[in-house]
Formats: C-alpha cells, sequence, structure tokens
C-alpha cells in the first residue's frame, strides 16, 4: 500500500477500523512479548503511570510531581501533543478559542504565552504544548514511541502492571488514563484500497512533511471537522477537488483573525475574570448567552440574534447561545437550522450544490459537533471543487484509478480520509484493561461505557480517567475540563495516602446512579437525536449511547465537590 499509514506500527493501531481492529490491534494484544518485564528483568516501579502525553497527561504528570509523587509517561507518538500531535493536516485549528484552550494553572505561563490568532492553529498549538512541557521539565518522565497495551490490577498487592508493545512493564499503584477523546481514528474500511495507484492520507496520522497536492486530482471523503477545515485548503492547491459527502453538516464561520497587541494585552489583564465568567457557563467557553427561548421573540428579533452571531466578533459557538433553548426544543432547533440553511443557499451560486450541502430536516442543529468553518461553502464556488453525494450513490470500493460510487468512477491521484474517530471510549477498549477478577474493561463496556463521574470504574480500583465518557469533557472546553479532573484525582490520592488507604475504588451503586444521571440529563436535550460520533454512530456496531455528561461545566463543578466534601462519597477508600 503505498501510503505513510500502512508504514508505522504505531499508527497501524490508532486506526481501528474494521480490518484493522480484527487483525493487527488483536495481534499486538494478544502477543507480548514477555510481558511484565524490562530488559533489566525488573518491572519499572512508580506511584503512577499515566497514558498519553496530551495536554492530560502533561498536566497530570505535572500535579503528580507536586503531590510527591512518582510517575511516569508512557505515549505512542515521538512527542507531546497527544491530539495535536497527530492531527496535522492542512487548516487543522481548534474550534474553542485559543485564549481559553490553554492551562489556566500557572499565571506565568499565562503571562508569558502570546496567542497570534483567535482560532490557533494545530503547529501554534503544538509548540504551546512543547513549550509547556519544556517549562516543567516534563519530558524527563515521558517515555515516547510506546504504545500500552494491556492494564492488569493485581488484587493482593493493590497495584497495576502496564504492558507495552516494547514488551516493557511498569508497576503502579495508580493508573491514570490520559488517553484523549479523539485519538482512535477511524480506519478506511474500502475494498479496493490496496489497489489504488495514488497516495491516500487520514486527518488524523498526517505526514510530518506535510501533502503537496499541487495540480493533482484530489478526493476528500467525510465532512465533518476536518473535511470542513482542509477542504478550502486543498481546494487552492489541487487541480481538481472532488468532496465524497455522507452527511451535510451545520457548519458556521468561525470569523478568524490574527489577535493585535491591543487585544493580547487586554486579554492578558482580564484573564482572571475570562477564565472565570467561562467557568460559569454551560460549555465552560467565553461566550455571551442570550438568555432567552427562540420562541419567546419576534422573527425579526431572531434573526437580528442570528445573524450577529453568524457575522458577529467570534462567530463559531457563538450561534449554539443565540437562545437558552436550541438544543432543547424541536422549533427552536429548527429556527437555528433554516437559518444556516438560508446562509448556505446565499453563498452557494449553484442552486443543486447548495441543496446538497444543506443539512436535512433529520439533523438537528448542533446535536452533530457544529463545524466551524472559514470559507468552507465559498470553496464550492470555484470551477475545481466538485460535490458528490454518496448516500444517494454510495461508494463502492477504490480502484487502482480512484474511487466508484454506484454512479461511475472518479479518477483519483490522491485520496484523503477525513472519516473521524472511534470517539471517546476507542482508545480506552484498544487497551487490555483488566480489573478485580481478571474482568475485562471492554467486556464490561459491551454496551455502552460505564463510570462514575466519568472518572472511575467500578471494579477497576486506582484507576482514573481524564475527560472520560461521563463528564463533560468534549462538550467543554476540554483544557478545562482537563484540569479540573487531573486536580480533583490527585485530592483524591492525597487524601486517600493520608488515610493510609491505598486502594480507592468507585461502587457499583454510585456508578449506576451516575450512568442514570448522565442518560437522564441527556434525554432531557436534542443531543441523543444525531447521528453523532457523541453517541457512537459513525463506528459501524458501537453501542448507541450518549457519552458526554450534558448537565454543564458548573453544575458538574458542583457534584464534583460536594462529593470531596463528603469524604469521597461512592468511593470506597481501603
Ligand atoms: P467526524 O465529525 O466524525 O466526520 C467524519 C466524516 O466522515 C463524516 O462526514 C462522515 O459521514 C464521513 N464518513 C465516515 N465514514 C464514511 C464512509 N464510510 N463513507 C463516506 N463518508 C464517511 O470526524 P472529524 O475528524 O471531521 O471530526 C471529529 C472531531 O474532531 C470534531 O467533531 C471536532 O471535535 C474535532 P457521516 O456524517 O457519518 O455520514
Amino acid at each position: 500500500m503505498d501510503s505513510h499509514v500502512s508504514s508505522e506500527r504505531a499508527s497501524e493501531v490508532r486506526l481501528a477500523g474494521p480490518k484493522l481492529a480484527a487483525t493487527r490491534a488483536t495481534a499486538l494484544l494478544s502477543e507480548p512479548k514477555d510481558p511484565g518485564m524490562n530488559a533489566s528483568n525488573q518491572a519499572t516501579s512508580v506511584d503512577v503511570v499515566i497514558v498519553g502525553a496530551g495536554f492530560a497527561g502533561l498536566y497530570q504528570l505535572y500535579r503528580a510531581r507536586k503531590a510527591g509523587l512518582t510517575a511516569r509517561v508512557i505515549e505512542a507518538g515521538e512527542d507531546v501533543g497527544g491530539t495535536w500531535y497527530w492531527n496535522r493536516y492542512p487548516g487543522a485549528r481548534c474550534d474553542v478559542e485559543s485564549l481559553d484552550y490553554s492551562f489556566s494553572f500557572d499565571k506565568e505561563l499565562e503571562q508569558e504565552w502570546t496567542w497570534s490568532e483567535r482560532y490557533a492553529t494545530q503547529p501554534e498549538i503544538l509548540r504551546y504544548i512543547k513549550h509547556v512541557a519544556e517549562r516543567f521539565d516534563l519530558a524527563r518522565d515521558i517515555q515516547f514511541r510506546t504504545r500500552v497495551t494491556r492494564a492488569v490490577f493485581d488484587e493482593q498487592r493493590k497495584r497495576w502492571t502496564v504492558g507495552t508493545d516494547a514488551g516493557e512493564s511498569f508497576d503502579a499503584q495508580f493508573c491514570v488514563l490520559a488517553t484523549g477523546c479523539l485519538s482512535i481514528a477511524q480506519a478506511p474500511d474500502f475494498k479496493g484500497l490496496s489497489s489504488f495507484a495514488g497516495k491516500w492520507y487520514h486527518s488524523a496520522d498526517w505526514p510530518k512533511e506535510g501533502v503537496d497536492f499541487t495540480g493533482k486530482r484530489v478526493g476528500v471523503i467525510g465532512t465533518g471537522s476536518s473535511g470542513v477545515q482542509m477542504i478550502p485548503l486543498i481546494a487552492e492547491q489541487a487541480g481538481q477537488l472532488t468532496v465524497f459527502q455522507r452527511t451535510a453538516n451545520f457548519s458556521v464561520p468561525a470569523q478568524n483573525e490574527s489577535l493585535d497587541e491591543e487585544a493580547v494585552r487586554h486579554a492578558k489583564a482580564h484573564y482572571g475574570e475570562r477564565r472565570a465568567s467561562a467557568r460559569e457557563s454551560s460549555n465552560g467557553l467565553y461566550l455571551e448567552a442570550n438568555d432567552k427561548s427562540a420562541l419567546e421573540v419576534s422573527e425579526d428579533e431572531r434573526l437580528r440574534e442570528f445573524e450577529f452571531r453568524w457575522k458577529g466578533a467570534g462567530g463559531g459557538f457563538r450561534m449554539l447561545r443565540a437562545f437558552n433553548d436550541l438544543l432543547l426544543n424541536e422549533t427552536a432547533n429548527e429556527y437555528a437550522a433554516d437559518f444556516v440553511r438560508s446562509k448556505i443557499r446565499a453563498i452557494v451560486r449553484e442552486p443543486k450544490v447548495a441543496e446538497l450541502l444543506c443539512p436535512k430536516k433529520d439533523l438537528r442543529f448542533g446535536t452533530k459537533r457544529l463545524c466551524v468553518d472559514s470559507g468552507y461553502y465559498e470553496t464550492f464556488n470555484r470551477p475545481n471543487v466538485t460535490l458528490v453525494d454518496v448516500k444517494a450513490a454510495p461508494i463502492e470500493e477504490v480502484t487502482p484509478r480512484g474511487l466508484r460510487t454506484t454512479e461511475g468512477e472518479h479518477e483519483l491521484d490522491v485520496l484523503v480520509f477525513a472519516t473521524g474517530f472511534d470517539a471517546m471510549t476507542g482508545a480506552l477498549r484498544a487497551i487490555d484493561i483488566r480489573g478485580i477478577g481478571g474482568q475485562s474493561l471492554r467486556e464490561r463496556w459491551a454496551h455502552g461505557p460505564r463510570t462514575y463521574l466519568g472518572i472511575s470504574c467500578a471494579g477497576f480500583p486506582n484507576m482514573f480517567i481524564i475527560a472520560g465518557p461521563g463528564s463533560p469533557s468534549v462538550l467543554s472546553n476540554v483544557v478545562h475540563s482537563i484540569e479540573e479532573h487531573v486536580d480533583w484525582v490527585t485530592r483524591l490520592i492525597q487524601h486517600a495516602r493520608k488515610r493510609n488507604a491505598d486502594r480507592i475504588e468507585a461502587e457499583a451503586e454510585a456508578e449506576n446512579d451516575w450512568v442514570h444521571h448522565v442518560n437522564e440529563v441527556a434525554d432531557r436535550t436534542l443531543y441523543p437525536r444525531g447521528n453523532s460520533w457523541y453517541v457512537g454512530a459513525n463506528i459501524p456496531g458501537k453501542p448507541r449511547v450518549f457519552m458526554p455528561y450534558v448537565g454543564g461545566v458548573p453544575a458538574y463543578r458542583r457534584i464534583l465537590k460536594e462529593v470531596a466534601e463528603s469524604g469521597y462519597r461512592g468511593f470506597v477508600l481501603s
């Protein structure tokens, strides 16, 4: 297969599609090379093993050290960054504003780092993460190019044995899974892919040296956030770009701009207030919310509000907060959906193409992650861009010359998969995790993830998940949620140590109640109705469960605080 993707072992496991999940990933899990021993025949012993060196793993390492714990981070990539290490496709940016999508734990760090744009690009975010790692001297406790394949809890010793694909073993009292919500890409499972004469790439495993599309015939499959971000830039370079769209999603303009000196000075002078205000909002973002119902205002006022948020300072997710019931009420939601459709029709000159780009009625606005773009719809006015509806005419196979749908063959030199991730649970299920009595986390989660507070699992003592399923995670400013989880977990460990307890476990009843609460809150919203990765709908065979906690950042923080103040209700410390 002539692609960089096929050449890297680490990459293969990150691409968990039906084929790879059944072959390579399983093979790696079942063929540990002498599990349990390092070269010296000794398992490396630490207080905490942390899996992953993205935002979560780095901050957990920092906090563990501060708490006097020895820690080792194990990371599959060659460097720090996690999601931001792998996702290097053209146009990759965060859809949360840079001033918010950054650590708040160190005021000097906050003041010394200067973001250049409202929405940071992937290279800038990666530079920031590297800066954090250097500033706090984190790399000396990180082992790169190593993938954790197995973690087994020893009940007698109350410790975890964590095994890697290199056959090494770590012995730790605590295992913190900082594996990220979007780290296992959905592998392209198209018939005939190995026969393709051109090159193919996945958005989440982009070559470091970049890809030159100049003059090429390029096909992009997928129109979620990754596709929507890369399509305008590839179109500028490619000779011909064909976009294969299965489901039209909603996209709103980022209104990105560079941050001038005055904007930066002002933001830094008021950083504390900005963070505090963000933390009081449902998604932990610094975006003005309108606390009116879309049903209580006149049509004029409604359109003015939507228009303001489409064009107004900041764009992006501000649209989700135009009214307080957009994700609660079908009619309110339809108003927002209609507004975006009207914009698409106004931007895209060819009416047939515009209609194809308009999300259908069965996709409620915002229930699938809203895309935040720069010039996405405008790109379809370019003469070198074609939109192909692969819902009406599904993809049959990849051929040596390109891609065949039921309506014919499209000749291509390069094929790009922007087909998304096995989100939220993929990276956790990729590790063979064994708790009490050897029970497997994969089996326990066969019908969907089960956690207490999105942090802990009954039957898996001394194991913690950062921004896991059942917590606000992807519905919040995830950097804020990471800091909150890491602080909370570290305090819990310190609390247990003070009481000479060396085993911390969530009670089954507390977990049951939390799972029930997560579902109950989600069912009050329109979210579970969207066929999105939030419910696992993009992965064939994945159980349909709404995974994040939608109760809001402030409510969740209050719950965490109450649990801690009650002496960690729902946990057994022994
Ligand atoms: P997404 O949002 O899951 O988008 C994946 C896209 O790929 C979506 O349009 C899918 O269509 C499409 N897709 C997936 N498989 C196929 C097949 N087999 N055929 C045709 N089209 C397919 O992933 P992204 O990487 O864009 O974004 C993930 C998150 O990263 C994003 O939400 C941000 O939080 C950052 P579908 O909609 O399933 O019909």
